[in-house]
């Protein structure tokens, strides 16, 4: 049976891809880990794992119902997890409606068999992987805000030993 790797995310727009590879290179040593390319930059909202065509369209039907209120995207906070070695960047306070967000799309993903990661949901951005387990992060002070009126599956497609996400849909919040 085919399956793909698919997550639900939230996508940045490609200028602020663009402005966060810069803080990125202006803040962090070459060496400090694998930096994630600008077009992947994203926020995971429910990761889904390997999944059948027939779960997959079930789960974007599902999706295609929601009816949640758009938000704005604080982007203020940044740390590191040692053991995954990834360094993020994330928000000071979550706003509601992508925590509603998230809750129901994770929660459907489970009622599907997409097993959920038993820790809370930290909403982040991705900025490195394989980070060295020393690293100093930037002070805080770093803010950059962007709307979000929509949604996206994504699949995760590896070429030649590169990572590449794809849309598969979108779907728009309520404005
Ligand atoms: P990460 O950036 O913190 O690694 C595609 O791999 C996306 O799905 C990434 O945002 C990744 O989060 C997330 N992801 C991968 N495996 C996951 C898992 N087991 N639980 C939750 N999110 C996961």
């Amino acid at each position: 049976m085919a399956t793909q790797r698919l997550f639900f995310a939230l996508e940045l727009p490609a200028p602020l891809q663009q402005q966060l590879v810069q803080w990125r290179a202006d803040n962090f040593a070459a060496e400090a880990g694998k930096p994630v390319a600008a077009a992947n930059l994203h926020l995971t909202l429910a990761f889904l794992g390997e999944v059948s065509d027939e779960t997959s369209r079930k789960l974007q039907l599902l999706a295609s119902r929601i009816e949640q209120p758009g938000f704005a995207l604080d982007l203020d906070d940044a740390g590191h997890w040692p053991r995954p070695g990834v360094v993020w960047l994330g928000c000071q306070r979550a706003p509601r409606g992508l925590l509603q967000l998230a809750s129901l799309l994770r929660a459907q993903a489970a009622r599907h068999g997409c097993a959920q990661s038993p820790q809370p949901f930290h909403p982040h951005v991705t900025l490195l992987r394989q980070a060295a387990s020393q690293i100093a992060l930037p002070p805080r002070g770093f803010h950059w805000r962007t709307d979000i009126r929509h949604f996206a599956l994504f699949a995760s497609n590896v070429t030649r030993g590169r990572t590449r996400y794809q849309a598969l849909a979108r779907w728009p919040l309520l404005s």
